[in-house]
Parts: structure tokens; C-alpha cells; sequence
């Protein structure tokens, strides 16, 4: 998202491509984009909505509600993907990712910093006792792209809360495994200061909105998708959401986080989504569903304002994006 300094953010770079080419060809074509839409449902391509049975089935979850929104579809989501650790491309962590992450056994978090009991979290110990549902959430990356994903995971709040946090912790900080052996881009994108970190205020941590997610459309998370844990914090730009996580710790100071030490005027700690502020390269106002042709307007919070816009009362929201 910031790797290529430029003036605009290219619609091909937030439309999968091969959906992007195929509506080049239309548009060529004479065709409208209603006329394009029309058709849509005749594509020989359609993604596929649901998960092929190569992929590990999880078990004995709590099944969510079907919301108004249709879920992205399964392909669509595991083939267009922000993990900077593989590629910056969005298409190539489906190809350079499985069996990176999910063949390295045992998987084992550590927990450390103002707590009562630092340990770590063993992931095959988890996934055998932890109280796993299923949470249907927007996703809204900053570079104005959106999906709506079934996740599977548990309270980031039950999690944290086994650990004994003490008073003085006031934010959480996370780590993604630093493995350059397994992960590419993490020996040629030397540009960014691995490991990816990220970070949330303590409340925003124990929100019941926020998720440390194990799986996704009823199976394990993919490689791609940041096996074995990943935090999905559906009200903040998707860079929050840090995949692949392998270290978390407790502290008192607002920690550092990728993107921000990275380019702090354009990505900010809080990153709240906001359409009324603007990334300084490209608007925030508007989002293009993936799968859909027009583009929608983005939603104060990402549309989650009534559950968490009292964690900010009293905060300016356009000096803290
Ligand atoms: N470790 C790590 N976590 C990450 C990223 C990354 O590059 N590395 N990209 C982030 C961004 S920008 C987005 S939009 C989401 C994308 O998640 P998805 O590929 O599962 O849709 O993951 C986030 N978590
Ligand atoms: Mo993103």
C-alpha cells in the first residue's frame, strides 16, 4: 500500500485481476457497465463460495446468524490478499503461502509483559478447549477495498484474559513470526522493519468485537489468510487485523506498529475507519465490495459505531486515523 510512491491509488489495484481484466474486455467491447453487471452471473469464472475438502474442517463451533450482506466468496478471499511477508502482489501469497505456515508444528504464542501469568498459548491446546464461533464482519482494507467474512475464532478478551493482565498494562502488542526461511518477502522487501507489529489499546483489546481468529468459512485459516491466529478488529482499516501472530505482549507505552514507523502521515496507531478522512493519496469516502461492480460508501467505524464509537468519546476522530 505504500511500497510505490504515486499520485493515485489504480483501480486494478483493488479489484482482483482477473475480474478487472475481464471487465477491460467488456468495456473494449462497447459494453456498459450495467450491461456488465447483467451478465455477471453467465461467467464461466464464478469464484467459488464455499471451501473444496482439501481444506481441515473445524468442529463444534458456533454457527452465526446469515446477515443482510452476501459473503464474499471462499475464492475471492483466499486469493486476494494483503501478506507483505510473501509478496506485495495481492495474488501471490495464494501462491507462495500453503504449507509455510500450517506444516510449522508445534505452533506455540508467547505471552509476556505486565501480566500475572506470561506463558504461551500452544495452538493445538487451544483450538481443543477454546469456545470457538463463528463472527460475520466487514473487512475494510485502507487502499478502499472491502469482503464480508464468515471468521471463526474466539474473544481476543477470553484469550488475553487467561494471562492475568495487570493495571498497568494499557496496550496489547503483537508480533507475526519472524521466519525469513519460511517467508520471502520477509528477506526482499527489505524496505519494511519485519517482524509485522501491530497494537491496541487495552479496551479496544477487550472489546467484544475484537476476535483472534483461528479459522474462516468453516476451516482452518489458510496459510493466506494468517494461520494458525490472526486478530480481526472489523472497525479499524485492515492492517490492524495482523495475521500469523507469534508473540504478545502486555505494556505500558502505545507500542510501534508496522505501518506506522513505516509511514506515520499516512497510517496512523488508531486507524479507525473514517470515510471523512481521507489517506493523504486517495479518498476514504467510498469502498469497492469485492465481487461487485459499484462502488459503495464507507461506513463511520465500518458500520461497528454503535458498539465502539464510546471507546473514543472525548478523542478528536480526524487528528487520530
Ligand atoms: N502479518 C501481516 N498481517 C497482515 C498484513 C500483512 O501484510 N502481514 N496485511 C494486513 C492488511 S493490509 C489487510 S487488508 C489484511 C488482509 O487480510 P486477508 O488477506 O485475509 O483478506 O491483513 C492484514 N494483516
Ligand atoms: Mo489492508
Amino acid at each position: 500500500m505504500l511500497h510505490r510512491v504515486r499520485s493515485d491509488i489504480s483501480s486494478a489495484e483493488i479489484t482482483p485481476e482477473a475480474v478487472y481484466q475481464e471487465r477491460r474486455r467488456f468495456l473494449a467491447g462497447g459494453l456498459t457497465a450495467a450491461a456488465a453487471t447483467a451478465v455477471a452471473g453467465l461467467w464461466p469464472f464464478q469464484a467459488r463460495a464455499t471451501p473444496p475438502s482439501r481444506y481441515t474442517a473445524l468442529n463444534g463451533y458456533r454457527k452465526a446468524e446469515p446477515g443482510p450482506e452476501s459473503l464474499t466468496k471462499f475464492d475471492d478471499a483466499i486469493s486476494y490478499n494483503n501478506f507483505y511477508e510473501f509478496s506485495t502482489d495481492k495474488d501471490a501469497p495464494a501462491l507462495l503461502a500453503p504449507d509455510k505456515l500450517t506444516t510449522r508444528k508445534p505452533w506455540t504464542i508467547s505471552v509476556s509483559g505486565l501480566c500475572a501469568k506470561p506463558g504461551t498459548i500452544d495452538m493445538a491446546d487451544l483450538l481443543a478447549r477454546a469456545p470457538l464461533e463463528e463472527r460475520i464482519y466487514r473487512l475494510r482494507c485502507v487502499e478502499a477495498w472491502s469482503m464480508v467474512l464468515p471468521w471463526i475464532g474466539i474473544p481476543l478478551s477470553w484469550l488475553l484474559k487467561q494471562f492475568e493482565p495487570l493495571g498497568s498494562a494499557k496496550y496489547v502488542a503483537f508480533e507475526t513470526l519472524l521466519d525469513p526461511e519460511r517467508m520471502p518477502g520477509q528477506r526482499t522487501s527489505l524496505y519494511y522493519s519485519w517482524p509485522y507489529q501491530e497494537g491496541l489499546r487495552m479496551d479496544e483489546a477487550m472489546h467484544p468485537l475484537t476476535l483472534a481468529a483461528v479459522g474462516i468459512y468453516g476451516v482452518v485459516l489458510p496459510d493466506q489468510n494468517g494461520y494458525p491466529l490472526r486478530l480481526v478488529v472489523p472497525w479499524k482499516y485492515g492492517f490492524k487485523s495482523i495475521k500469523s501472530i507469534a508473540a504478545i505482549r502486555f505494556v505500558e507505552q502505545q507500542p510501534k506498529t508496522l505501518w506506522n514507523t513505516t509511514a506515520s502521515r499516512e497510517y496512523g496507531f488508531y486507524a479507525n475507519v473514517n470515510p471523512e478522512v481521507d489517506h493523504p493519496r486517495w479518498s476514504q469516502a467510498r469502498e469497492r465490495r469485492i465481487g461487485e461492480f459499484r462502488k459503495r460508501d464507507t461506513l463511520m467505524f465500518n458500520g461497528y459505531g454503535d458498539q465502539v464509537a464510546s471507546l473514543y468519546s472525548g478523542m478528536d476522530l480526524r487528528v487520530f486515523f
